[in-house]
Order: structure tokens, then C-alpha cells, then sequence
């Protein structure tokens, strides 16, 4: 006792004060920055969004169903992680539980053998892909809904999900709910305890948590500045302060980084009559720096057609989109000699930490021309950088870059084409020391544009 009360009263205040650390599920999930959505259900088949929950189970039918042909695709598109939809707002399930009928167990498809969960977890296994489900707690079929009876129901698919497919890396709980549905009260709580005592590593996502929030809208862009730390003082599933999401805030009490979700299409589910709406690889990319570029990460839907498989174009949109970006990002200007510094240290650790207003210089040897600036931080000793200016030696004069009001886990900046042979970094305000763990310069891929 004596000596618990020594250490308290000559431990520094600011041990106390620290700045929120992410968990290394958060860490881990962080790493990933691209996650594939794939949207599946009977609505592929009934062309709609949301499902009624009264479509029979005998329309869904993916003839050539491939998950090979997913996770492929995937692994070529940079993507490190599938995210299945297992059950939509329909109530339809991909994999045949117990608990209800209305499943692939009543559909033609493998003679009501087949088990669609299953084999998109072991192509992710195969492929070395990480795999996660979404579950939408709102279920249009299910009779018990609405009712406290439901909460043990949604429990029960829970175990099934995260007992009997391996290792599950991300847990989605959509807040979408009908009009019809507001009287449901979830037992979030009991949820998430099923899946730490099950699947301790998985990420559980919702609008507010437990460990990733929403972004704030569904166009896939995380706010210009962006906080990893959040108050969720007044925030609720499905009843949020978008803005606030958006951007998190700078003396949030909680570590909650962003997820930013958008689909290739214009719906989350395939229909032929969106075919025109796949976004360009050039579209991707921009979402690719308004998001992972932002501290955030980019969960990207790609829905699997009638057939049960990727349409070729989207599969060919991803695979172009990652070869764009691997381009742009294949060759830091930065001088090698800086490979065993701090700075450019792929483990994203640094012993060096950059206090309040120092300023560091690189010297780049010689002129270069570069037009895209990457930095990042060690966010496992919490995000502190605010307030950061970039600028570049003209032979006479320093001059702006660029500057940013957040950094994060990373940070992407396009600038004009700028030639130089030097560059500052100048933190201005921060939450403590920053841990700045790699800088990039780069001259951006001609196929950006
Ligand atoms: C929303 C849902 O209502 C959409 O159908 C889709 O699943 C999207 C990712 O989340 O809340």
C-alpha cells in the first residue's frame, strides 16, 4: 500500500494525462488500409438494396459461384482483408444456421448443401487474406424481431459465425434500421462480449465502436483532418454526429480511428443497370488519398454478380487501381542514407520523437521533382502531430509545400510538381512528442490523372 502511494506521488503528472493508445487490434486493423466489402444476398437477385425479408430462399442461386475468383481478385486489387456480408437487413443467411430456415440450407444452390461463409473464409486462408463478417442486427425475416427474444436469436447466428469459420478479423454492425424497427433495443454489450471471448483479435465495428467508427458518410472520405481519438459524449448506433465522426477530436477520450466505407457502384448489390457506374481506377486512387491518405481506412465494395463471381470490369478497375498506386509509391525521393534513421523506418518506430515547433531538414543530395509527400506517425504512442508545415528550399528561400492539420497512422499530400533539393518539416502545435515514423517524397504515376 506504502509503496503504491511512493510510486503515485513521484510519478509525473503527464503519465497521467496521456493521449489515448490504440490496441493492437486496432493497430493490426489499421495496418490493413484496404479491406474488400462484398454485398451478397437475395437482392442480388430481386435487383433491390434492402430486401423485404419474404424473398424465398429458392432465388438465390450463384450458378458459378468462385470465392477463389474473389479472394484472387482481391489479393491483385492490394486488398488485405474480405468483409462478407452474412446476413443483410433481409435476414437471409449465407451459411446454413441452425436457428433459422431462411438460408442457403433452402436454396438450390449445391442442393441446400452450401455453406457461402465457409468458403470465402477458406479462399481468404488460401490467399492470405484476413476475412470479417457483417451481420446487420436489423432482420426483416426473423418473426422474433422487435422482441426481447431477438437479442438471443442475433446471439446464437453471432456464435455460429465467429465458432465455425476460423479466424475473424473485423465484425461489421451496421446501424441502418427501418422505420418499422425503432422499438428494438440491441444488447450491443452481450454482442461484443461473445466475440471477445471467441475471436479476441477481431475488430468490432459500428458507428461509434467499440474499436473502429464509421467515417460518416458512404462515399469512402475521411475529413482533411482527422483524429484517431473521439468523445462519444451524445453519440449513438445509428443516431451520430456525422461531422464529428468525420473528423474525430483532438482531445477525444476514446481511440476510435475511421473506416470509410463506398462501394465501385452506385448500390451496395449488383445490378446489371449500374454496370456504367464503376468507378475508374483514377477514381479509386483519389479515394485512396482521401481516405488511407487521411488516417482512415478504405473499405471498398466490390458486389459478386448473379453468377456468384466479381464482373471483369471491377476486377480489372482494382487490379489497375493497385498498380497506379504501387507506381506512385515505388521510389522515395528521400535519400537511402536515411534508410537507417528513424525516418524512414518501415516499422513504423522511431527513437527520435520531434517536439513542439522543431523543425527537421532533409537534404536530398540533389534536385528532385516530387508532387506527392507521405508521413506518417507511430500511432502506437497515440497521435500528437497537429498543425504541420512542409516547405522546400528554392536555392535562396524556404517556401510552402504543403501543410496539414492531422497526420495519423498516414498522411498523403499532392502538391504541384515541385523541384528541390531540400525539404523542412515544421510541427507547429502538438499533444505531447510526435512520433514521426516515415516520410516519403514522389513523383505521382502519369495514370493518376
Ligand atoms: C448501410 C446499409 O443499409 C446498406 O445496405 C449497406 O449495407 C451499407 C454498408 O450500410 O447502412
Amino acid at each position: 500500500m506504502k509503496k503504491l502511494l511512493l510510486i503515485y506521488l513521484f510519478t509525473p503528472f503527464y503519465l497521467f494525462a496521456q493521449t489515448p493508445k490504440p490496441s493492437a487490434r486496432q493497430l493490426a486493423w489499421q495496418q490493413r488500409e484496404l479491406t474488400m466489402f462484398a454485398h451478397f444476398t437475395v437482392n442480388t437477385y430481386t435487383d433491390r438494396e434492402w430486401g423485404l425479408g419474404t424473398e424465398s430462399p429458392a432465388i438465390f442461386n450463384p450458378s458459378e459461384f468462385d470465392a477463389n475468383q474473389w479472394a484472387k481478385a482481391a489479393k491483385a486489387g492490394g486488398f488485405k482483408m474480405i468483409l462478407l456480408t452474412a446476413k443483410h437487413h433481409d435476414g437471409f443467411c449465407l451459411w446454413p444456421s441452425k436457428y433459422t430456415e431462411h438460408s442457403v440450407k433452402n436454396s438450390p444452390w449445391k442442393a441446400g448443401k452450401g455453406d457461402i461463409v465457409n468458403e470465402v473464409a477458406q479462399a481468404c486462408k488460401a490467399h492470405g487474406l484476413k476475412f470479417g463478417v457483417y451481420l446487420s442486427p436489423w432482420d426483416r425475416h426473423e418473426a422474433s424481431y422487435g422482441t426481447a427474444s431477438y437479442n438471443q436469436f442475433y446471439k446464437n447466428q453471432l456464435t455460429e459465425l465467429m465458432s465455425n469459420y476460423g479466424e475473424i478479423s473485423e465484425v461489421w454492425f451496421d446501424g441502418a434500421k427501418g422505420e418499422n424497427a425503432k422499438d428494438m433495443n440491441y444488447d450491443f454489450e452481450g454482442y461484443w462480449k461473445i466475440i471477445r471471448t471467441l475471436q479476441p483479435n477481431a475488430v468490432l465495428f459500428s458507428d461509434i465502436g467499440p474499436d473502429v467508427r464509421w467515417v460518416g458518410n458512404e462515399k469512402g472520405i475521411a475529413g482533411q483532418t482527422c483524429w484517431s481519438t473521439i468523445n462519444l459524449k451524445g453519440l449513438a448506433i445509428g443516431n451520430s454526429d456525422t461531422k464529428r465522426l468525420n473528423e474525430g477530436n483532438k482531445d477525444g477520450k476514446t481511440f476510435l480511428p475511421a473506416e470509410s466505407d463506398v462501394s465501385i457502384r452506385k448500390g451496395w448489390f449488383f445490378h446489371e443497370s449500374e454496370n456504367n457506374t464503376v468507378k475508374t481506377p483514377q477514381q479509386l486512387c483519389d479515394l485512396y488519398y482521401n481516405s488511407v491518405g487521411r488516417n482512415s481506412l478504405f473499405l471498398l465494395n466490390i458486389p459478386p454478380n448473379k453468377k456468384g463471381l466479381l464482373a471483369d470490369t471491377d476486377v480489372l478497375t482494382i487490379k489497375t487501381f493497385k498498380q497506379i498506386i504501387d507506381e506512385t509509391f515505388r521510389n522515395n525521393l528521400i535519400p537511402k542514407t536515411y534508410e537507417n534513421s528513424p525516418l524512414l523506418d518501415k516499422n513504423l518506430a522511431t527513437d527520435k520523437p520531434l517536439k513542439t515547433s522543431e523543425s527537421m531538414v532533409i537534404d536530398l543530395g540533389k534536385n528532385q521533382t516530387f508532387d506527392r509527400i507521405l508521413l506518417q506517425e507511430n500511432i502506437a504512442k497515440g497521435q500528437m502531430a497537429e498543425n504541420i508545415l512542409l516547405e522546400y528550399w528554392n536555392g535562396s528561400a524556404w517556401k510552402e509545400l504543403a501543410r496539414c492539420s492531422t497526420i495519423g497512422h498516414k498522411r498523403l499530400l499532392k502538391t504541384d510538381p515541385t523541384t528541390s533539393n531540400q525539404i523542412r518539416i515544421t510541427i507547429n502545435q502538438a499533444l505531447g512528442v510526435v512520433n514521426l515514423a516515415e516520410i516519403g517524397l514522389f513523383k505521382a504515376s502519369s495514370k493518376e490523372k
